[in-house]
Order: C-alpha cells, then structure tokens, then sequence
C-alpha cells in the first residue's frame, strides 16, 4: 500500500514522505520538500557583505551557521585575515546556538516520540509548572473539542514510555529546556547582538570588541547550559534509549559521512577545529574537497542541468517537471550519497582518533548503551551524539572565553577587493554547510549554498541511489501501516530543516 505521511509535525519547515508498504516492511520512500524559496538567486548583484546578513534569513534556528559560512566563505575569497578575538566571538555565538539547538531538538521536537504526555493525568506532587500541565490537560480532554491539548495530543499511536516517574521527570526538564534554551540564546546574543539574525557576525570577526562584562555574563549562562546537559539532557537519552533500546538498530542510513568540521581554534590561519572535518566512504575516513561535490536534480523540480558542481550552481524552477518528486536537489558527494549531522560529525572525528574527548564519550557511552561504534548510525545514536557534541561544545566555549583579549581588536580591517571567489564551511548543528561566492565588479555574481537537509532529505540522484533519510526509512518494519510512528521517529532523529534544504 502507498501511505503518504505529512506534513510531518515537530520539525521545520513542509517535509512529506510517500512510503510504499509491503507486509510492514516500508519498501520505498520518497523524500518530498515541498516548497521553493531561491535564496541564490536573491543574492546575485547584491554587496558581498549583505551576504551573511540574507542568508541568516534562510533560517530562524541556524542562522549563526549560515552567517559563519559566508563570513568564512567572504574571509577566503578577499584574503582577510580574522584577529583571534573575531575567530573566538564567532565560535562563542555559534557554539552557544548548537547547545540550543539540541535541547529543543531533543526535548521538544523529538521527546514526544517516547514519551507519554498522558502520564501527567497521574501527577500528584506539587511542582506549580506539573500541577498546571496537568490541570489544562484534564480540562482539554474535557472539553470535546476537536484537537485538544494540542500541539502534544492527538499523537500518532504506538508504544510510549510505560514508567510514569520517568515521563513525568521527563516532562518536567521539557519545560526546564525552554528556559535553558533561552540561557543559550541569551548567551549567543550577548557577542551576536541578538537572536535570531545576528547584526554582528562579518567576515573578519564581530562589530564590536570583547569586555569583562560580555565575558563574565556569557560564562555564566553557559554553566547553567552546561549543568543542564549534564545533569538532564544526557541522563534523559540514556532513560528513552533504555526503554526502547530496538531505535539503537532502527534508523540505518546506507551511504557515507561528510563532516566539515566546527569550531576553528587557532592559531591562524589554517587553524584546526575541535571537531575534524573528513569524508568516510567505504568505512574509510578522506580529506574533504568541495570540488568532490556535484548536485543532481533528475528528481528535483529544476530544469537546470543536472550534476553542476558547486561553483557552477545554478536553480531554474521547473514546478511542473514530469519525473521530479521534491523541490530539495540531491548532492552527492564523488558520486556517493552521504549523511550528514551530529551523527557524521562524531563519527568521523571518532574514526580519525581527532579529538580524545569525543573518543572518550563515544566508547563511554556506547559500552551503556551496549552498542558498538556502528551503532550510532540509528535514531537513538543521533540523539546520543548530539548530546556528546553538547559537552564537548559547552567545555570548548568556556575555554574560549578565557582566550579573548578585552585589549585586542574583534574585528579586522579590510577593503573589499572588485572580485574574488572562495568556500566556506562550517558545521551548522543539522551538519555540514558550504557556503560559496564569486564576486566580480563589486557585486555578488553566483552564490551558492549546499546545505545539510539538502544532503540529508535529498531525493534520489541520477544513479536512483536515495537520499540519506530515504534510505533510513527503506526497510523498516512499521506496526500500523496508516501511521508510522517508526517512520517519525527515524525521520526526527535526522532533525530536518525544510526551510533551509530547500533555500
Ligand atoms: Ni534551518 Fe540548518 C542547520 C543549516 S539545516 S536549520 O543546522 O544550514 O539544513
């Protein structure tokens, strides 16, 4: 039978999937973006430096990403040498948006998956935020209005998370997140300016210098972040993942890993980053080279030719195109199709022995989680390695702030050649983003984008290989084919952005 699911809830943006179902098993799944948005072409004659300004506008969750891609893209093209106070105010605002992106991933986008929000019906304590939830759920139920308590029920059926002491805890650090989320934004905007769509962020640092204030606010609320993951968000994966320990197999996706690596520590230039880049085909872990990279759209709705690299990127929409199925293109990488993602992220880091922290955690809790390595590649190894990335990242940033010199310049000075053309790459929290301009006679000539929903959600390419999600989806034994609870947690656990895979 043929089951479209959508438009899939708890994520950003409109993403639908066509399953085909055979006995249970999904047999073929299309990944579906349904709208068009055409950011490059907005770009094109515009001032270089409007550049990481409009493509934050690309998305509300990850545009610091985008704004660090295209400062770093405009920092190769000119030559411009960013002051370590630039590099370290760009990491503290882009590395605080990763910690928050994580727990709102986890706790509100994907928790709901596991946990049973009808558990709070049983609450008897007297936490004021429980006893309130509690009381409005009973109410709506009441009510016999069509959808109540929305947005946490009606939900898909399935099995959720019998322990009731557990959903309830579980339900409490759902709220807990959102003020912690806050902390990390708060954190963000205190050297971004504000959030979302800081006006800070240039190629060559930050509009304004560092001081004691900024350093000592940011560091306060980056320990309460950090408390929080210790002490609930990691604790909580581990408590979901225990219960249903079947999602640590569930999930597989079928090609590679590309990581661009995130989080430049100096010294400049050429500085390493915390976590590696590297590209893992075949089990083997390789260099990047976005040369490498080719977008194919003979199941994307564009007429453009198929198979362009990045630099020669072009988008002519061709809504009505006979055997296109999504408006997401489908790059590939020498041919391969790969992931992308926390998951890729800590994965090629692990296989190149990068950074001993991460390979630390990885074994840690891979030995609690009774899984090998391999086994991150699955929903709950998504969720785990977004929550090691969350540690190494709040530690990273705490040691950055003791790195920045009140005395020394944030910002360095330069002036714009007439043309020049360069990459930027960067890990937004969803994966690896390439960023690429070419400017001639002062303006903005091609831009390009290569974004990681786009790797993630892409349909099939020219050789009919699927996209990452597709993949992950092929093969999955689903109790009730008319809902697809598996489908939506595998789906969630990629954290898909429609709004920036479609761009
Ligand atoms: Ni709209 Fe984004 C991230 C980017 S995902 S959230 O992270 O780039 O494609």
């Amino acid at each position: 039978m043929k089951v479209q699911i959508g438009p899939i809830t708890r994520l950003e943006g409109h993403l639908s999937i066509n399953t085909t179902v055979e006995n249970n098993i999904i047999t073929n799944a299309q990944s579906v973006g349904e709208m068009f948005r055409g950011f490059e072409i907005i770009l094109r004659g515009r001032d270089p430096l409007d550049a990481q300004q409009i493509t934050q506008r690309i998305c509300g969750v990850c545009p610091y990403a985008h704004a660090i891609a295209s400062s770093y893209a405009q920092e190769n093209a000119f030559g411009i040498k960013t002051p370590p106070n630039g590099r370290i105010m760009h990491n503290l605002i882009q590395g605080a948006n990763h910690l928050y992106d994580y727990l709102l991933h986890f706790y509100q986008l994907s928790a709901l998956d596991f946990i049973d929000v009808t558990a709070i019906l049983k609450y008897s304590g007297s936490d004021h935020k429980l006893t309130a939830l509690r009381d409005w759920v009973k109410a709506e139920l009441a009510s016999g209005r069509p959808f109540p308590a929305a947005p946490f029920l009606p939900r898909l059926s399935g099995k959720y998370l019998a322990d009731t002491d557990l959903n309830i805890g579980a339900l409490k650090h759902y709220m807990e997140a959102l003020e912690i989320q806050k902390k990390a934004n708060r954190a963000s905007a205190i050297f971004g300016g504000k959030f979302p769509h800081s006006t800070a962020i240039f190629p060559g640092g930050c509009t304004q210098n560092p001081n004691i204030d900024h350093i000592s606010s940011y560091r306060s609320l980056i320990f309460d972040v950090k408390e929080f993951i210790h002490q609930k968000y990691i604790p909580d994966i581990l408590a979901v993942a225990q219960a249903f320990p079947e999602y640590w197999k569930i999930g597989r996706s079928q090609g590679g890993f590309l990581s661009y690596g995130l989080l430049p520590f100096g010294p400049e230039p050429d500085s390493a980053r915390l976590f590696a880049p590297g590209v893992i085909l075949n089990g083997q872990s390789e260099a990047v080279n976005f040369e490498a990279i080719k977008e194919d759209v003979k199941y994307s709705r564009y007429s453009s030719p198929s198979g362009l690299k990045v630099r020669d990127g072009a988008l002519t929409p061709a809504p009505h195109k006979e055997s296109a199925y999504s408006w997401i293109k489908a790059p590939r990488y020498n041919g391969h199709m790969v992931e992308v993602g926390a998951g890729a992220r800590v994965l090629v880091d692990y296989t190149q022995g990068h950074n001993p922290t991460i390979k630390k955690l990885v074994n840690k809790y891979a030995k609690i989680a009774g899984i090998g390595v391999d086994g991150l590649n699955s929903v709950f190894g998504r969720h785990l390695c977004r929550a090691i990335s969350a540690v190494v990242i709040a530690d990273f940033l705490l040691a950055e702030t003791e790195r920045l010199d009140p005395k020394a310049p944030g910002m360095a000075i330069y002036e714009l050649p007439e043309s020049g053309e360069g990459f930027g790459a960067t890990e937004a929290s969803r994966g690896a983003l390439l960023h690429y301009i070419r400017v001639k006679n002062y303006k903005i000539d091609r831009y390009e984008c290569v974004v990681p929903t786009t790797w993630n959600c892409s349909p099939m390419d020219d050789k009919d290989q699927p996209g990452a999600l597709e993949s992950a989806l092929i093969g999955t034994r689903v109790e009730n084919p008319a809902e697809q609870i598996e489908a939506n947690r595998i789906i969630h656990s990629f954290d898909p952005c429609l709004a920036c895979a479609v761009h």
